[in-house]
């Protein structure tokens, strides 16, 4: 087996204390155990014949690729691009994984924003004050929003604007929340580029607090298929909408104030006020494999002959995704009862929607 990423990331004390794995699970983990129950929020414990296993620790080693995020403090951090965004009428895709704390301020936070603040002409993407989610370009059939709390707090979700042919979509999770005629829009050239962050001037800063990870611009409307296949993996130059890949900030520099365009744009950003590096990220990998619907299961399999299935999801769960990630986990601490840690690739899984849901890894 594998390295394992847990499917909820986020802040080490909460997600990666070994304190919370159970000793007994560990001690019963054997190379003959097929399947172990799964407990989503705190235990990262998978067994599969004929493999070792991993048990994520506290223990951080830097890995080159390894998952990193931004976080950003709400006060000014903030990332400005070179890019203009995509601009007049044109179809438009907004894609990013966000962890927004309960801590943060009782105002909108913006995820990004571009354009001029003009009727018709911003671009702000934010999780909104009622924390649903929003778009705002300013009158009349120019502005949409969610249900409030559609956006879930201290976990990482994946959330996602569509302009298409002047109608707007909402995605939380894959998971489409609301449509809305944006016939308005229409963003002017030669006005703010794009940024992270921070809205456009012409009203509060609204700066973004929380994690950020995994932005992705495009010029074109993504289905909700395409969302759903590509939230929890890399855009690669194989996706049959590549060519509309406008700027890709995967966020995995962790160090130094560059944020790098992974579109081939070079689309770069520069990481501003103190904006932190953080050694997680969100549960992005190199591969995945999602289902929706009842009685979901997801399965993948790598070319090396490692295969992973979660089956029998509980909880209400609308959706489940797999994935695999080349490359060595953020935490390699071989723990007690443990022999070996494979460090080709770690494995992780994320549940959409649902409480407390529980799972089976095969
Ligand atoms: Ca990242
Ligand atoms: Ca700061």
């Amino acid at each position: 087996m594998r390295g394992f990423e847990p499917p909820i990331s986020g802040p080490p004390d909460q997600h990666f204390n070994r304190t919370k794995l159970h000793p007994e699970l560990v001690g019963k983990c054997s190379i003959d155990s097929l399947i172990l129950m799964y407990n989503l929020t705190f235990e990262k414990i998978i067994c599969m014949k004929k493999y070792i296993l991993l048990v994520i620790s506290l223990s951080m080693f830097f890995t080159s690729n390894a998952q990193k995020s931004l976080y950003f403090d709400g006060s000014n951090d903030n990332i400005q691009t070179n890019y203009s965004g995509v601009l007049g009428r044109t179809n438009r895709t907004f894609e990013a994984w966000v962890y927004v704390p309960s801590t943060a301020p009782n105002r909108n936070l913006v995820i990004l924003d571009y354009g001029r603040n003009a009727v018709g002409s911003r671009n702000t993407f934010m999780v909104n004050t009622s924390r649903g989610l929003s778009f705002t370009s300013g009158g009349t059939n120019a502005n949409m929003g969610t249900n409030a709390n559609a956006v879930p707090l201290n976990k990482w979700t994946y959330v996602a604007f569509v302009l298409n042919n002047g109608a707007g979509y909402m995605y939380v999770d894959g998971v489409l929340q609301t449509t809305s005629n944006l016939s308005t829009v229409n963003t002017p050239s030669g006005w703010i580029n794009l940024r992270l962050g921070y809205r456009v001037p012409g009203g509060s800063n609204l700066y973004f607090n929380g994690e950020m990870d995994e932005v992705r611009i495009w010029s074109t409307a993504l289905t909700q298929q395409e969302i759903r296949d590509g939230m929890c993996k890399g855009v690669r130059s194989t996706h049959s909408k590549y060519s509309n890949l406008e700027a890709y900030w995967k966020l995995d520099e962790g160090t130094g104030t560059a944020a790098v365009d992974s579109s081939g744009n070079n689309r770069k950003g520069t990481i501003n006020n103190g904006a932190i590096w953080k050694t997680y990220g969100a549960p992005v990998g190199t591969a995945s494999a999602q289902q929706y619907g009842s009685s979901i299961r997801a399965s993948l399999k790598h070319p090396d002959g490692d295969s992973l299935l979660a089956s029998s999801v509980t909880g209400g769960a609308g959706g489940v995704h797999v994935y695999y990630r080349e490359g060595t986990p953020n935490k390699t601490a071989i723990p007690s009862g443990f022999s070996a840690l494979d460090t080709s690739r770690h494995w992780g899984v994320y549940v959409v929607g649902g409480s407390n849901s529980r799972y089976n890894l095969s």
